[in-house]
């Protein structure tokens, strides 16, 4: 499928519509369902009820504003750029200083589909101290963490919900360390979010092509489907040809935050040969990326030389990409991780450019057996060492965890990250409850994701039905991302976010008034339930084929109801 073939528009009922800023001149967008009314006869006389409209976390951006023309050659309006324009710690940048991506694309002969508007790049002034948490430390509220307010809260405000969730609340848990905008000042195209335990759980989507498979123009389409079925950070994980202006493309087009894995990008440079990796290029790969504008990057310092040997006690060893690049470079040169040793040169750069860090899990467990194991665990004491360092740095810091976790050793996880690395925001993957389902490991993850989220994780990364078998293709990202906001949305029940509840009441009305099309308009996937319902339609709408006409228990119970009104 080419980006041209998805339907961006297709949210029925839907509007966008954009919430004022009470402290910054911002706009909030939402996506807001407007409901029929219920009408209902009694005594022959017919009553009609309004139904107000439902306000819907909106991860889409500007592609689904109709006012909004979107070209994926020029790139997403840079929004955030004018919140920052008067800011005097920041300094414009010539061009782009790290060039090594864009050389090395040149003799591949990419010029016909070369990124049309190029930005030079800003940075912090020498000595400045510009990342959301340095700033929450000083006190700020910053537009970004009023932009979050007001969206954790969509329908909060319309109808007088009490919450929690105030710009003061998430200057302070940003303070804290507890919470991460990931909004690097480079990708200004990007809708600020929050990725904490006080608030809404998010899911991360990973795209990206390898050696073998997957053109520019997929991953850009990949990157805008994702969002708009409900991603809320994008992970571009690409480790084949033109990564650089795979990653230039996707940036440029994506309104969710960016996330990379630069050691892969590192090794690419070196044509794959880990032993080749030196620090110096990897520095270098991370001032390019910082540049471009990715929002965070996995790191996989916690991977120590004196941990090598211990996998040897594991099924299935390291499974992590960059963890095993990063034990196999310490095993050769039998030198501590670069990672590890440069780690507050790496602080260093990623505050200059409030990029936040992803503690790497490169230790997690591929396979139940090897759960919760001594390595898993040591690694997660370094990480927390870690965080200490890049909260010196005022650096946003998220701690990446497992992997596959059977359910009753599920809560130790949540319970070792939180004492072992401070309270900051735990982002998992998964993790897969079983080992024994490829092809619906979207499903098998989703189980330990909706727990480990109830517990308190943050953040959970997405596995598609594809996972161990392929790349994942369009329909494969869509399954992915619903299932995975299945899992967060449960969550975010049981944690009783507030205002967590009204999408679920409202369909739940919708279903025992039988209005069928604001159901569709209410679910997470509405062409989906309206194609189910419309395929085996028998052509009266006050039933749906699993009960027929006379085993409707939901239209016996409103007759009893009626009854009792009379
Ligand atoms: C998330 C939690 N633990 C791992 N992840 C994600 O796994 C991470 O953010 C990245 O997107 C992906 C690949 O990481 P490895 O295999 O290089 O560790
Ligand atoms: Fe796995």
């Amino acid at each position: 499928m080419e980006i041209n073939d998805i339907d961006l528009q297709s949210y029925p009922g839907s509007e966008k519509v954009y919430v004022d800023g009470k402290i910054h001149n911002i706009k909030v967008a939402m996506r807001k369902v407007s409901l029929t009314p219920t009408v209902k006869i009694i005594n022959g006389e017919r009553l009609v009820y309004e139904n107000a409209p439902v306000y819907i976390y909106d991860t889409s951006g500007p592609y689904t504003d109709s006012s909004i023309n979107t070209d994926i050659n020029k790139g997403l309006p840079r929004t955030r750029e004018s919140w920052t324009a008067e800011r005097d710690d920041l300094e414009q940048l010539d061009g782009i200083t790290s060039d090594y991506g864009r050389r090395r694309e040149a003799d591949t002969s990419l010029d016909s589909i070369r990124f049309t508007h190029r930005h030079a790049p800003r940075k912090a002034r020498k000595g400045a101290a510009i990342t959301q948490m340095a700033l929450a430390r000083k006190g700020i509220i910053t537009p970004e963490m009023e932009y979050v307010a007001i969206r954790e809260n969509m329908n909060n405000d319309m109808l007088g919900i009490k919450s929690h969730i105030t710009p003061e609340l998430v200057r302070e848990e940003i303070a804290a360390g507890r919470a991460v905008i990931p909004a690097n000042i480079n990708h200004p195209e990007s809708e600020p979010m929050i990725i904490g335990s006080k608030f809404l759980v998010k899911l991360n989507t990973n795209i990206g092509n390898s050696a073998l498979s997957s053109g520019i123009e997929e991953e850009v389409s990949k990157a805008v489907w994702s969002c708009y079925w409900g991603g809320d950070t994008l992970m571009d994980l690409s480790t084949g040809e033109n990564i650089h202006e795979t990653r230039e493309w996707i940036i440029r087009n994506c309104p969710v935050p960016v996330g990379t894995v630069p050691v892969y990008q590192a090794l690419e440079k070196v044509n794959g040969d880990v032993n080749a990796l030196t620090w110096e290029i990897y520095r270098d790969t991370l001032i390019e990326q910082a540049e471009q504008g990715v929002d965070y990057f996995t790191i996989h310092a916690g991977v120590l030389r004196a941990h090598a040997d211990l996998i040897q006690e594991r099924l299935t060893g390291i499974v992590s990409r960059g963890g095993s690049i990063m034990t196999q470079w310490t095993v050769l040169h039998n030198e501590e991780n670069f990672l590890y040793t440069h780690f507050e040169d790496i602080c260093e750069i990623l505050a200059s450019y409030d990029v936040a860090v992803s503690l790497g899990d490169g230790m997690r467990p591929g396979c139940i057996h090897d759960a919760n194991d001594k390595s898993q665990f040591l690694e997660l004491d370094v990480l927390g060492e870690l965080t200490e360092i890049a909260w010196r740095h005022n650096v946003q810091v998220l701690i990446e965890g497992p992997g596959h976790v059977p359910m009753h050793k599920i809560r130790e996880n949540m319970d070792r990250q939180l004492s072992s690395c401070h309270e900051a925001p735990f982002y998992t993957l998964g993790p897969l409850t079983t080992d024994i389902a490829p092809g619906y490991d979207h499903i098998t993850s989703a189980i330990g994701a909706a727990q480990i989220a109830w517990m308190g994780t943050a953040m959970i990364c997405y596995v598609t039905p594809k996972e161990h078998l392929a790349l994942p293709d369009l329909e494969d990202v869509r399954n992915g991302v619903i299932t995975y906001k299945i899992a967060a949305h449960a969550a975010d029940l049981a944690k009783g976010h507030p205002g967590a509840q009204v999408r679920d009441d409202a369909m739940s009305k919708a279903r025992y008034d039988f209005r069928w099309k604001d159901q569709f308009n209410l679910s997470l996937d509405p062409a989906r339930s309206r194609q189910y319902y419309v395929e085996s339609h028998k052509g009266d709408d006050r039933f749906c084929t699993m009960c027929g006409p006379n085993f409707c228990a939901m239209r016996i119970s409103q007759s009893v109801a009626d009854n009792c009104v009379k």
